[in-house]
């Protein structure tokens, strides 16, 4: 079966992108999103969220009609399901999205559809959305055994950079898991519609492994390079130097330390292969602990910087989890601003983003942080330099910030 329309389930950071870079490519493809405010802005040719050249894609393909967007589901050639798999309780993977959305989907099918899910996922998760399919579709196999019917079932996560989506969407290379060989080889040819990457085929749970893998390879990674800071802090030497230095070996690549690790992956995703094989992801489990313990140290140098002044004015540039972005997803400047607005009641914390216009809701209710500019977090008696946006790096100069203290945890300064 040749696949003419798509249905993509979930309108967030990657299903709206692959939507609409699908669509630019003369696929017909009907977005479903249970947010209603995220459909009215789609139809209107809108996004709902910043990434470079994706209001460009959505307006051209509204327009062109090949994109659409509702809040309930249609039948199509093919499923794509990008709803968000994020952890619940003691960092146990949470399916709850991916199984509405195989029950949403699942009286549109009429067989020999392809169903794929891209969501980032614990083993065995692609398993598990076949089997809820088909718990709502026993008239329906993965077999076609018996004269059942067959859909087509497989994992293709995403690995695109948020801020390079629509560059990433087309070069990366991608790896698609099928439950089947037949769904793998189905799933390549839609994705080779719009990927100029090598698409390399497997099972479902190495596709699902394997994202997970990257991702906290990347984790283990900072979480060196963050344990390397604090040990640089404590024996008194500049930390950029160190790394920049070492990194002069042929085979030594240390990542930036930061303020901690934001974003929905890379804190989240580990945890994942961390529930999966509690006893032997030490290595991973405790990288996961020293990121996410960074902020609470860039608060305690926050709060000794201060020390002896009454009613200190503290600056935190930057609230986005990393730079020139405004997503504030998990990000530790969050974190560190409510944290120490909390730890010193009679400091004022000066928040100042380019990319956020609105404290989100955490700190708009506490009464000592307000969001600022640029001029007035360098009269303030310390600043914490918590995300390295484009325009702080030339607004920091030595002139400018010579005659005050400031915590750089991104090296802006360097
Ligand atoms: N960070 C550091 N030091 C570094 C690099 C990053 O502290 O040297 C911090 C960032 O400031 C940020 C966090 O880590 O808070 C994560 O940022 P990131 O740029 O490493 O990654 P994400 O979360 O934007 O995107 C990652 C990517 N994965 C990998 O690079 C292995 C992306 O390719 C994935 O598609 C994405 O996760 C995802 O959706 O899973």
């Amino acid at each position: 079966m040749g696949i003419n329309t798509v249905a993509v389930i979930g309108l967030g950071y990657i299903g709206l992108p692959t939507a609409a870079i699908l669509a630019s490519k003369d696929v017909t493809v009907v977005g479903v999103d249970v947010n209603l405010s995220t459909v009215e802005a789609i139809n209107r040719g809108d996004v709902p969220f910043v990434e470079p050249d994706l209001a460009m894609y959505v307006a051209g393909a509204v327009q062109q009609g090949t994109l659409r967007a509702t809040a309930t589901p249609e039948p199509a050639d093919a499923f794509i399901v990008a709803v968000p798999t994020p952890f619940r309780g003691d960092h146990e993977p949470d399916l709850s999205y991916v199984e509405s959305a195989a029950k949403t989907l699942a009286p549109q099918l009429r067989g020999g559809e392809l169903l794929i899910l891209e969501s980032t996922s614990p083993p065995g998760a692609t398993r598990k959305m076949a089997e809820w399919v088909l718990e709502a579709r026993p008239d329906l196999s993965l077999d076609g055994a018996d004269g059942h019917p067959q859909i087509h079932v497989a994992h293709c996560p995403e690995r695109v950079l948020p801020g390079r989506v629509m560059i990433e969407l087309v070069t990366n290379d991608r790896i698609v898991g099928g439950l089947t060989p037949e769904a793998a080889q189905m799933a390549k040819d839609l994705y080779a519609i719009f990927c100029q990457g090598e698409i390399l085929l497997t099972d479902a749970v190495t596709a699902e492994m394997a994202k997970l893998v990257e991702n906290s390879f990347r984790d283990v990674n900072i979480a060196f390079a963050n344990e390397i800071s604090l040990i640089a802090d404590r024996v008194g030497v500049d930390v950029w130097e160190l790394i920049r230095l070492a990194n002069h070996h042929p085979r030594v690549n240390v990542l930036q330390p930061g303020p901690g690790v934001g974003g929905h992956c890379i804190a989240v995703d580990p945890w994942f292969l961390v529930d999966a094989a509690p006893e032997q992801a030490r290595l991973i489990r405790t990288a996961r602990e020293v990121n996410d313990s960074k902020p609470r140290w860039v608060v305690d140098k926050a709060v000794a910087a201060v020390e002896g002044i009454e009613a200190p004015t503290i600056a935190a540039l930057g609230l986005t989890f990393k730079a020139d972005i405004d997503d504030l997803r998990e990000s530790p400047a969050r974190r560190i601003v409510a944290e120490l607005a909390d730890r010193l009641p009679r400091a004022q914390v000066l928040a100042v983003d380019p990319h956020v216009q609105q404290l989100p809701a955490e700190l708009a209710r506490r009464e000592n942080v307000d969001l600022g500019d640029l001029d007035q977090a360098l009269g303030a008696d310390v600043v914490m330099v918590l995300v390295d946006h484009s325009d702080f790096r030339t607004a920091l100069t030595e002139d400018a910030t010579g005659r005050i203290s400031v915590i750089d945890t991104r090296g802006v300064l360097a």
